[in-house]
């Protein structure tokens, strides 16, 4: 009996444990094609520049997006990508951040820049210009309400948005970007108390209780008893008063 009511309780509060079994962020990665795609990508044989930045470990050189530019001076270029749609996530998002891993692929004679870019309500916000060593580093820039609507996120708006990278090169080296991911901070909603799940916990409690001797059947016999005698002296006065003839 023990057990039941120990399984009971554990059961009412299983909405709360899923809860707080939640990490508080999730990872959304490029899944498609979006709006723009301008960089260049390797190896040329990927179908799609998403498929170079998409990897949860970072591959470095194995896949990557590049900007070059032919001439001796500095020009950038741009891709956005959609992103996969939240899975875990629920409540109050605290912040959207865009992740970004970048390097040159040599020591370039001009600039060598990387900035974030997402895509919300159709407008691109580009984050701040990151100058490029020639080793990979993580690049980001969190938004902690929706640029657009300067409120904070929605559900929907991080589902619609697509996130991506722009880079700068000049002549003959290479900018390159090799993952692109967002992360999303929120706040869990924590469930109201389901009733069926406040009458499973009453249950559990009064047979832990009744088990562990704070309650005893002993203690609610002689109120029981004395309820009944009374029920009886009530329906005997009552009875009293039928008309004659009715039994009661
Ligand atoms: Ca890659």
């Amino acid at each position: 009996m023990l057990t039941l009511a120990l399984l009971l309780i554990g059961f009412a509060f299983l909405p709360f444990a899923k809860v707080y079994a939640n990490p508080g962020t999730e990872t959304l990665r490029p899944m498609g094609v979006g709006t723009t795609t301008q960089l260049s990508k390797y190896p040329s044989s990927q179908s799609y520049n998403w498929e170079c930045v998409d990897e949860e470990t970072a591959d470095e050189d194995v896949t990557y997006v590049y900007r070059v530019e032919s001439g001796f001076y500095t020009s950038s270029k741009y891709d956005t990508y959609a992103i996969q749609d939240h899975s875990l996530g629920s409540g109050t998002i605290n912040s959207v951040t865009i992740y970004i891993r970048c390097r040159m692929s040599d020591t370039p004679w001009g600039t060598h820049w990387a900035k974030t870019v997402i895509r919300t309500h159709d407008n691109n916000y580009y984050g701040n210009q990151n100058n490029l060593g020639t080793s990979y580093v993580n690049y980001y820039t969190q938004y902690s309400t929706n640029p657009y609507t300067t409120s904070a996120w929605t559900w929907s708006e991080v589902d619609a948005m697509e996130a991506g990278v722009q880079l700068a090169g000049d002549v003959g080296i290479q900018s390159r970007c090799t993952q692109v991911w967002v992360v999303v901070d929120y706040t869990p909603q924590v469930p109201e108390f389901p009733y069926g799940e406040l009458a499973v916990l009453a249950i559990g409690f009064a047979i832990l209780l009744a088990n562990t001797g704070a309650l005893r059947w002993s203690r609610i016999q002689p109120r029981t008893r004395s309820l009944g005698r009374q029920a009886f002296w009530k329906a005997s006065i009552k009875g009293s008063n039928l008309p004659s003839g009715h039994a009661l």
